[in-house]
């Protein structure tokens, strides 16, 4: 079995919990380069590209796109990085995700950030949000929240069975939450 060559954490949560705003905090303060997935699927459909419109259909269901286009584009974006420390944001979604990402690009994570949020504060921080995401609606927002209690949360049980989860409040204020956040990196990096 190869040895992980890069050092990464991840980030996961429900939708809306802070996953990015957390990012972009990290990378602030810590020498790691941000891979969003969702990011990265977006600028795919913006691109123009044939499987484009099949990621804008899935998104706008809540739906998980296929390991293998996720996976390649964040492979890719790894490669361009010039980094070797990744914190990569909202993947892996499902156990067949982790799974490619673990043998295929072969990718442990070094520890597993969750943002511990309840639902209803979920959904009131993304009608707040206002960015024209084509998910931000409450009949997507549902949909996006029941995915991640049936296919990521068994993720987040796994890492945890791994001693890799490190759980976060993530109800709190923005700023508190990084407390918390920088507290789990100062003993991990
Ligand atoms: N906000 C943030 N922190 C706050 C705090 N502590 N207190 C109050 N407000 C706070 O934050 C959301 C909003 O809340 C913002 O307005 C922020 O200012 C505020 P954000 O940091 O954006 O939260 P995040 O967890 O990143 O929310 P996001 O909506 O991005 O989460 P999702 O997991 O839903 O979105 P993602 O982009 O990861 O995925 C979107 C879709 O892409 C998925 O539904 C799926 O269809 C597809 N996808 C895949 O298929 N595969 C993948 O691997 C990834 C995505
Ligand atoms: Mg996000």
């Amino acid at each position: 079995v190869d040895a992980p060559i890069k050092l990464n954490g991840l980030s996961l949560g429900g939708p809306g919990s802070g996953k990015g705003t957390q990012c972009a905090n990290i990378v602030q303060h810590f020498s790691y380069t941000h891979l969003s997935a969702g990011d990265l699927l977006r600028a795919e459909i913006r691109s123009g590209s044939e499987v484009g419109s099949m990621i804008q259909s899935m998104i706008s269901e809540g739906r998980i796109v296929p390991s293998e286009i996720t996976v390649k584009l964040l492979c890719k974006a790894m490669e361009e990085s010039g980094n070797d420390k990744f914190i990569i944001d909202g993947f892996p979604r499902n156990e067949e995700n982790r799974i490619i990402f673990e043998n295929v690009a072969k990718i442990k994570p070094a520890f597993v950030l969750f943002f511990d949020c309840p639902e209803e504060e979920l959904e009131r921080r993304i009608m707040n949000r206002n960015q024209g995401r084509e998910d931000d609606n409450l009949e997507t927002i549902k949909k996006r929240f029941k995915v991640f209690v049936e296919s990521t949360l068994p993720i987040v049980s796994y890492y945890e069975s791994k001693g890799k989860l490190r759980k976060i409040n993530a109800a709190k204020p923005s700023q508190e939450v990084f407390e918390e956040v920088k507290y789990v990196f100062a003993s991990e990096t």
